[in-house]
């Protein structure tokens, strides 16, 4: 086609149609005024595992690495709790709310809130329900892994390196959290297209190590053939090792353990030959989320999702990156 002037006309007027409406989404949202230092919330989920610890810290060290003021709070696993966190910083007045949000739905209020407060709120690890909430308008923007991602390369690991094994036990993180529902996406859509491959059972182990062997010991009563355990993190794969033991069996022989994390405990469990493969998810958020804060108060423009990339582990490489695991 011959690109005649009214067309290039038109497109530029869609394109500044397009951008106006960019902006006006973004206009919505609370701005962050430009200073030198800032009294910032972080609404943490919880403080059970090393994944939670590890973040925390790194969002510590980079508020006091900055001189900023960081007003923490511990939700203890309660999506209620972490509500009425984001509220008592709201009523501290908080610059702008870091907020790890335990579940896709409950934490839609306290956005919202926030929002109404006149105080940005950025997302760290956890999304939420995009028809309820999203980037550019009520939250500046989602910092975190493709989980989707994430379960679609364990499973493409384990359909390639199953050597024979095919029944498949799936462990799931928190029931209504955006990585439970993301890495059994990921994972259930990749092995639909390899019908040798079952899945016997799914069922959430709350990303715990405790409920994770408990869980697992159940499922494996139900089911004693089953020959694979995937696990949506670290902490529940570690239980499942406990649960194949009492079952008198063999991690890593008579059952393939593939997890998702990557801190170091599991990583010398590959070396170990116990689990076979970790997609790595990296806790440490903290210079990235300032940096992203930072950038939102000068006016950049924010993408709607800001994805951390995830390494991979197995026994290829494990002893060479253990001293670079969380
Ligand atoms: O995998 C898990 C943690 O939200 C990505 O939550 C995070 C997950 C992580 O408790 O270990």
């Amino acid at each position: 086609m011959r690109i005649s002037r009214r067309n290039l006309m038109i497109s530029a007027a869609a394109a500044s149609a397009a951008s106006a409406f960019a902006r006006a989404a973004f206009a919505e949202l609370p701005p962050l005024a430009k200073k030198d230092t800032y009294k910032v919330g972080f609404a943490q989920t919880e403080s059970n595992n090393p994944w939670r610890l590890a973040q925390t810290k790194s969002m510590q060290d980079e508020a006091a690495a900055r001189g900023w003021q960081l007003v923490y709070t511990d939700a203890a696993g309660s999506a209620a709790k972490q509500v009425a966190d984001v509220n008592s910083m709201i009523a501290q007045g908080v610059d702008l709310i870091f907020l790890a949000p335990r579940e896709e739905k409950p934490l839609i209020p306290a956005i919202m809130a926030a929002k109404g407060a006149g105080i940005p709120v950025i997302l760290l690890d956890r999304n939420v329900d995009q028809s309820l909430a999203q980037a550019g308008v009520d939250y500046v923007t989602f910092i975190g892994s493709d989980f989707i991602e994430e379960g679609r390369r364990v499973a493409e690991w384990m359909v390639t390196n199953a050597g024979g094994k095919s029944k498949i036990l799936q462990l799931e993180g928190t029931t209504g959290s955006s990585p439970a529902n993301d890495r059994k996406k990921g994972f259930d859509d990749y092995i639909a297209a390899h019908p040798e491959f079952v899945l016997l059972a799914s069922q959430t182990g709350d990303f715990a190590r405790d409920k994770g062997r408990q869980v697992a010991e159940t499922l494996l009563q139900a089911h004693p053939d089953a020959d694979i355990i995937y696990a949506h993190n670290d902490e529940m794969a570690i239980g499942a090792i406990s649960a194949v033991e009492a079952a008198g069996k063999v991690a890593g022989q008579d059952v393939m353990i593939l997890s998702i994390d990557g801190g170091k405990e599991i990583v010398q469990l590959i070396i170990d030959g116990k689990v076979a493969a970790v997609c790595e998810c990296s806790p440490l958020f903290g210079p990235k989320a300032f940096d992203t804060a930072v950038a939102y108060a000068n006016g950049e423009e924010i993408p709607p999702k800001l994805i951390n990339p995830d390494r991979f582990f197995d026994a290829s490489n494990a002893a060479e990156m253990l001293a670079t695991a969380y």
